[in-house]
């Protein structure tokens, strides 16, 4: 065992007694509650949740609710066609169709989600719509565009001239190998907890990059890309979305953390039973994020190099996360 290893076991281990401290244990990031002034929170996936924060907090630090922190959020991350793996500016499928997946679920447990829509800057907000003005959870493809452009969303093109440049290069040897790395697969999942003490969660990709056409992965899918249960906690994924969705990756974090665990070991045993079920482990990547009722939070991963970003009263800052394969 590393000598650095063993200090952050032991300073780990020690926290646990007296538990009752907040501190980033070097880079394991259990943020530990029962300290003043934890609400409101937000976190969220990867470099780009830094900026989605900001807009979060926007919402939060007024009173706001967690619903239209998390809307918010990432809206910017969806409006910046220099992220180009979620909304305006994302890769395309590797026909060179633009399609976009985002859920979102509230402090009620109610979710809507939109998946392979077409045409429109920010799903995230027409999952919300979905959610609210519907009786149903999800809509795809054409019929979630024609329900967008029926309430008011604007029909934009969105393969940025960048994009479809780096699409076009791909096409000369156009390998189809759906392998997730931190170049070209950043959704962005966040979870926010308001003043009030309420969480609700978003979570919205482009999925992998020059992906089939019609490919949908975890993300708009509610329980696989995000859940939320506010009596317990939140839970949302990043990574290779086939196998998120075989172990309905966020449910499993929200109900190990209802059977007790804290929200890092909560998303350390998802990732042990992914890294058990899937035979490509080398390939493949999934972080796991979550936040729990006490405002603990949390994150684990497969391979190294996946952070997030935490926005509380005192801080925006990036977090790297702990993961499985050293
Ligand atoms: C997907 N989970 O479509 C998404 C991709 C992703 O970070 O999360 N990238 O499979």
């Amino acid at each position: 065992m590393s000598l650095k290893k063993s200090r952050r076991e032991f300073i780990a281990k020690s926290l646990f007694a007296t538990a009752a401290t907040s501190v980033l244990i070097g880079k394991t990031n259990t943020l530990f509650a029962n300290r003043p002034n934890t609400r409101p929170i937000v976190i969220s996936t990867w470099d780009h949740g830094l900026a989605a924060n900001v807009g979060a907090w926007g919402v939060l630090s007024k009173g706001g609710r967690s619903l239209d922190a998390v809307e918010q959020g990432v809206r910017i991350t969806e409006s910046d066609p220099n992220v180009t793996t979620v909304g305006i500016g994302s890769a395309p499928d590797r026909e060179g169709h633009v399609t976009l997946d985002a859920c979102i679920m509230n402090e009620h447990g109610d979710c809507g989600s939109v998946a392979a829509i077409e045409h429109i800057v920010n799903p995230i907000s027409v999952a919300r719509m979905v959610m609210e003005k519907t009786p149903h959870v999800m809509l795809v493809g054409e019929g979630a565009l024609q329900f967008a452009l029926a309430n008011g969303f604007k029909k934009e093109k969105l393969l940025t001239e960048k994009a479809e440049q780096a699409w076009k290069e791909w096409l000369k040897t156009s390998k189809y190998k759906p392998i997730i790395n931190i170049e070209n697969h950043d959704t962005i999942g966040m979870l926010a907890m308001d003043k009030q003490g309420n969480i609700s969660g978003a979570c919205t990709t482009s999925g992998l990059s020059y992906k089939m056409r019609g490919r949908v992965g975890d993300s708009p899918i509610i329980g696989a890309g995000l859940y939320v249960d506010n009596e317990v906690g939140g839970a949302c994924a990043t990574g290779l979305g086939e196998t998120v969705i075989r172990q309905c990756g966020s449910f499993l974090v929200v109900e190990l953390m209802r059977q007790g665990m804290d929200p890092t070991s909560a998303c350390k045993e998802a990732v042990r039973r992914i890294i058990k079920h899937e035979k490509n482990i080398q390939d493949l990547q999934v972080g796991f994020l979550a936040i729990n009722k006490q405002g603990e939070i949390g994150s684990y991963a497969i391979h190294a190099d996946f952070n997030f970003a935490l926005h509380d009263q005192t801080d925006n800052k990036l977090v790297d996360s702990d993961f499985a394969l050293k």
